[in-house]
């Protein structure tokens, strides 16, 4: 039999300083215990303790010069955590709060979420301490290469398939895609996230935010309540943040905040037009972590130095990056009546916060589950790459609606407490880590 208290004291011994994977590792362990206490074969197969250790680690040092002619140096790293499901998939992150925790917790994070999928891929992540915040074209450029140079020796259309995350988008995965293929004389799709001319495919780019607005329409619908009309609170102003703002406005509901570091935008007409969204993009791109001159743009107000949470709204997404919304913005919701939310980054929510909702019979949908339509398309991807042939826009988004309805049914199979009450992230967790660790005891140790 584990005891949480026994194990996790253990893990974080392992893993000293490494405070977001214990977080990542504690939430699993506190949800699907019982199930693992239950089953013999899990218990005598040590199926907690394999899960707590990634396969393989690799860091690196990234050697690049910027415009100055400065000589730079960055570490790199890949995590490849378990791939009894399929390759390791999972995203790049370039950001300056990236340590080697913060990835395990990422990876550790992907192999349920992948497996909640259903298709088959195993979990990973990847990342460097480098921050694109100011950086030209050209510094991005060379970063990249020198990036893959090592990256390229560790991946593989068959063994590690990697995308984009925060930091990392198109342009990005481009300059990264361009190095491997000259590397490897090899255009077998080992990335996902690839632009629509070579290889990439439809929705990728959208397909976070859109799932995760098709997994909140169906937690809607479960409770008899409609979607339409509802006011949403966005954090972010990335990649996430931009398709889930399109497919609200496309659904009826109206967003009426986004948020950088420097603050957020309160929107009361709705971020709900063409122009906004591309304005969005543009801001994005612009490499200066900021969403200010959206205000001036579109005569909305800027709030600087605050997070979105403390304007009433119906249901929040946090979009924007793990531990962005705390116990007290939590309390500021229940307060304010939300009713939904709907983690769509990695973790966005803190421990505490996730014990404020459960408390107040709040309906709260983990990151696992809910943002599962970025790596769900990016499984498309590869299959499409295999098939060397593209799918239509409708048939992508048709697979990824069958995806985030079938994750949905898992989380309330396996999550729907005696009175009716949905526990998604008990019951995501359990979903996704049943599969994992059948699959691991099929194939012993
Ligand atoms: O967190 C995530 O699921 C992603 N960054 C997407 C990973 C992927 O392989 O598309």
């Amino acid at each position: 039999m584990y005891d949480v208290e026994t194990f996790i004291a253990e893990v974080e011994r392992k893993n000293p300083a490494q405070p977001e994977f214990i977080q990542a590792v504690k939430e699993v362990t506190e949800t699907i215990i019982d199930v693992v206490n239950d089953n013999p074969a899990y218990l005598h197969g040590k199926i907690l303790d394999r899960l707590v250790e990634p396969d393989r680690i690799i860091t690196f040092k990234v050697e690049w010069e910027n415009d100055n002619g400065e000589v730079q140096v960055n570490r790199g790293y890949r995590v490849q955590y378990n791939n009894v499901l399929g390759p390791y998939k999972g995203g790049i992150r370039f950001h300056p709060s990236v340590t080697l925790g913060t990835l395990k917790f990422l990876a550790f994070e992907q192999t349920f979420k992948n497996s909640l999928t259903t298709l088959p891929m195993g979990g990973g992540k990847g990342g460097s301490d480098f921050n694109p915040k100011g950086k030209s074209e050209n510094e991005m450029r060379r970063f990249c290469r020198s990036f893959m140079t090592e990256l390229q020796k560790y991946i593989g259309p068959e063994t590690d398939v990697p995308a984009g995350d925060i930091g990392v988008g198109a342009r990005e995965v481009g300059f990264m895609y361009g190095m491997y293929k000259r590397l490897k004389d090899d255009h077998t799709g080992v990335i996902t996230g690839k632009g629509r001319n070579w290889g990439g495919s439809v929705i990728r780019p959208e397909a976070t935010g859109f799932g995760a607005m098709y997994f909140a329409e169906d937690m809607v619908k479960a409770q008899g309540d409609t979607f339409e009309g509802k006011t949403i609170a966005v954090s972010g102003f990335g990649n996430v943040a931009w398709g889930a703002v399109m497919k609200a406005t496309e659904l009826g509901a109206k967003v009426v905040t986004i948020s950088g570091p420097d603050g957020y935008i309160y929107d009361p007409d709705g971020v709900n037009t063409e122009e906004k969204w591309r304005y969005m993009v543009a801001l994005r791109a612009s490499n200066n972590d900021v969403v200010e001159p959206y205000a001036k743009q579109f005569g909305a107000k800027f709030v600087p130095n605050r997070k979105p949470w403390e304007v009433p709204v119906d249901m929040a997404f946090p979009c924007a990056i793990q531990n962005e919304l705390n116990g007290e913005d939590a309390k500021t919701l229940v307060k304010n009546g939300t009713k939904y939310v709907v983690e769509t980054s990695n973790m966005g929510c803190t421990a505490d916060a996730y014990t404020v909702f459960k408390n107040a019979r709040v309906l709260f949908a983990p990151g696992k589950a809910a943002n599962a339509g970025g790596v769900a398309v990016s499984g498309l991807e590869m299959t499409q790459n295999s098939m060397k042939l593209s799918w239509t826009e409708e048939e992508v988004d048709e697979k990824l609606q069958r995806i985030m309805k079938e994750i949905h049914a898992s989380c309330v199979r396996e999550g729907r407490e005696p009175d009716g009450f949905v526990n998604y992230a008990r019951g995501a967790n359990i979903a996704g880590f049943r599969k994992v660790a059948d699959a691991m005891l099929d194939m012993g140790y």
